[in-house]
């Protein structure tokens, strides 16, 4: 099991692995020494692979300030320290989120996230983790803004056998998270997922309803939401970054799912988010089956993008 994921996490990674590890190897093959020009073409490595300009303008000096303190005479060395410095900064964002978060009752997840990010799919995945822990799980249809989008995840909450809560199309999201609650409190649930719309008619709508849902969640269970869960699709690269800044200004954001790092070069954007937003990333996702998602593991994730695909 471990094994499968982490085989499916480094086949997920070798786009990136491609467009950086591979590079970064490509730069220093046959080079004795490294000057300026070297250098450089590092810097533009790592702007390209999606590490952000803050993240990757540390890495720089950081190699610099290494090769003064004589640390670096070998080429080679320099990716081991950039492999390393990308490992410490990827475990300051590890905080999973464990299995039985609290003694709470209910626990409360609000997933939040634009449109497409992957948030129905997450919060069937985790709905499936924590029922396979025996938890009794309730999932809240707070998406109103789409018929399919309800229908969608009542597939997911059938399939893991979670109790579901649902209005018709273009009802209030705040009165479905109401109900939801009210339901969860009533029938003794550990785990309440609410699922929000990514998409409204503006972007300050979307913030604004997003405050309401949070503030009505609370009011209903002091404490709760328990974990607002941020989902951000790893191939929008940067954009994730300036949507993060957004979300977490309007509500707070207290942890990340990366999801679809699978089949996309811009996999470093998970060192930028960390860096930048200081925000845990708890969940990575690898596909679309229901399984493709995990606990965020700084070690198992830095392996995998810098083991060598062609020996698999
Ligand atoms: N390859 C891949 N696809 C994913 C992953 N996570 C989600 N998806 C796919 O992304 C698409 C969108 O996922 P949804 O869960 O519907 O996204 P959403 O955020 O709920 O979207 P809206 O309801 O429209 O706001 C689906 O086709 C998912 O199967 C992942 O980790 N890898
Ligand atoms: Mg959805």
């Amino acid at each position: 099991m471990m094994w499968g994921f982490f085989d499916k996490l480094k086949e997920g990674l070798s786009k990136t692995h491609q467009g950086f590890v591979e590079k970064i190897d490509r730069l220093f093959l046959g080079k004795k020494t490294i000057d300026q020009d070297l250098l450089d073409e590092l810097e533009s490595v790592l702007f390209a692979a999606d590490l952000g300009v803050k993240t990757s303008t540390q890495l720089i000096e950081g190699v610099q300030q290494a090769l003064k303190r004589g640390e670096l005479k070998d080429p080679e060395k320099v990716k081991e320290f950039i492999k390393r410095e990308i490992l410490r900064i990827l475990k300051s964002g590890e905080k999973p989120l464990p299995i039985d978060p609290s003694p709470q009752k209910p626990f409360v997840f609000m997933v939040v996230g634009v449109n497409g990010a992957g948030k129905t799919t997450t919060i069937g995945k985790l709905a499936h983790q924590y029922a396979s822990e025996k938890k009794k799980i309730l999932i809240g249809a707070a998406d109103t803004f789409r018929a399919a989008a309800v229908e969608q995840l009542e597939i997911w909450a059938k399939r893991v056998g979670a109790e579901f809560i649902k209005q018709s199309k273009g009802s209030d999201p705040a009165a479905v998270a109401f109900d939801s609650i009210k339901a969860a409190q009533a029938r003794g649930i550990d785990f309440v997922f609410i699922d929000t719309a990514g998409r409204l008619h503006t972007k300050v709508n979307l913030m604004e309803e997003v405050k309401k849902l949070k503030r009505i969640i609370g009011r209903e269970c002091p404490g709760a939401p328990h974990e607002v869960l941020l989902v951000l699709d790893a191939t929008t690269g940067q954009n994730a970054i300036s949507q993060a800044k957004l979300f977490n200004e309007a509500i707070g954001v207290t942890g990340i799912a990366l999801t679809k790092l699978d089949g996309t070069a811009k996999g470093g954007i998970i060192v930028g988010i960390t860096e930048e937003l200081k925000i845990p990333i708890r969940y990575i996702g690898v596909g679309e089956a229901i399984d493709d998602l995990r606990k965020f593991d700084a070690d198992e994730f830095v392996e995998a993008l810098f083991s060598n695909n062609a020996s698999t």
